[in-house]
């Protein structure tokens, strides 16, 4: 039988959250800032999905074990990664060290360049850095290990010993371990952890965070007419399966965080029918990690083919995000980003006399 999976809706913030919790009308969010007063229950196999509305107060009445653990995971709170804590929606800044990268491939290309990008992203306000050798761009061509560590591991040097921890995006497990040896707080497996056969071992034994992405197929095949019955739903248990599979190896639930993948392997309406149910995935127990930035779905829905003019739509999607109570919103701009965050929490948060 499937797990049921929950969709917080009626969502809110500050004091009317606080309210909510108090009188037993509404939960945390993942441990807040954001509350639920109620979710969409989803029941069943892709395809045959029943759904309905229930309270908060409905479900709290519940007597279905698997939907009482669904609800303990939507709520409990997340512990610290990397010396984050979750208080705010963290914002991740991309570094990437690739001549193809889909957004900013060949800009920082060469080691002191892309230090001094990351330097940047930190003054502009980045929570944490992200640096990828590797592009994953729909049709990139793979890259051997020793290449990948070559871009990333003088980059990865350079920027290390600073407060702002640093993440590693790679697919590969001895990328990993070097990573994790050279200063890495974070590793993020776009193929959580599917990809290389040893990367499941290498990433339990880092102790970092690793962050688990779905994606339909390979960067090379991924955006071949990707197919789902239900895109949430297929999404939302395949991260349950690899969590499952991390925890059997060692690897616990607190020390992952969990992506839906936007543009790996999905259509414009696979990324939107994701992008509106992202508070389902709290259900997992983990983190979760959006990364819309500047993403072809963005040029669809604006006519903007060039990545660099869809700051504005990827604008959007980091502040759904983070109204969703998304922990991290991996971007290209972080000082666009961090002023809309700042301007949306204030607004959500603010106090009426
Ligand atoms: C490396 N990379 C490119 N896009 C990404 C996304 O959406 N999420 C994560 N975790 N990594 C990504």
């Amino acid at each position: 039988m499937t797990a049921p999976i929950l969709r917080p809706d009626g969502l809110i913030y500050g004091a009317a959250a606080q309210a909510a919790v108090s009188s037993g009308a509404g939960g945390w969010l993942a441990g807040g800032p954001a509350a639920f007063i109620r979710a969409e229950l989803i029941e069943g196999a892709p395809g045959k999905a029943r759904r309905r509305i229930l309270t908060y107060q409905e479900l709290t009445a519940s007597r279905e074990p698997a939907l009482a653990t669904r609800l303990a995971h939507l709520c409990a709170p997340r512990p610290p990664m990397a010396g984050l804590d979750w208080a705010r929606t963290r914002i991740m800044g991309i570094v990437n060290v690739t001549p193809d990268s889909f957004s900013d491939g060949g800009l920082y290309q060469s080691a002191p360049a892309a230090i001094a990008h990351g330097h940047r992203l930190i003054a502009d306000g980045a929570d944490i850095l992200d640096i990828g050798g590797e592009s994953t761009r729909p049709g990139a061509a793979e890259l051997d290990e020793d290449s990948e560590w070559a871009r990333i591991g003088p980059v990865l040097e350079g920027l290390a010993g600073k407060d702002t921890p640093l993440s590693v995006d790679t697919r590969k497990s001895g990328v990993m371990t070097r990573a994790a040896a050279h200063g890495a707080r974070m590793l993020n497996d776009v193929s959580a952890l599917g990809f290389d056969d040893g990367a499941l071992s290498a990433a339990r034994a880092s102790r970092l965070p690793v962050v688990l992405m779905h994606a339909k197929g390979s960067p090379e095949t991924m955006q071949q007419a990707p197919h789902y019955e239900d895109v949430l739903v297929e999404v939302f248990h395949y991260l349950e399966s690899r969590i499952a599979l991390c925890e059997q190896a060692g690897l616990a639930r607190g020390r992952l965080i969990v992506d839906p993948g936007i543009g790996f392997g999905k259509t414009l309406a696979h990324n939107l029918t994701l992008l509106s149910g992202l508070s389902a995935f709290h259900g997992l127990g983990c983190p979760v990690l959006l990364g819309a930035s500047r993403k072809r779905f963005i040029g669809e829905l604006s006519d903007e083919p060039e990545a660099a003019r869809r700051v504005p739509g990827s604008l959007a999607a980091a502040l759904q995000a983070a109204r969703q109570g998304v922990q991290i919103v991996r971007v290209h701009d972080v000082r666009e980003t961090r002023q809309a965050l700042d301007v949306q929490e204030a607004i959500l948060t603010a106090v009426s006399p």
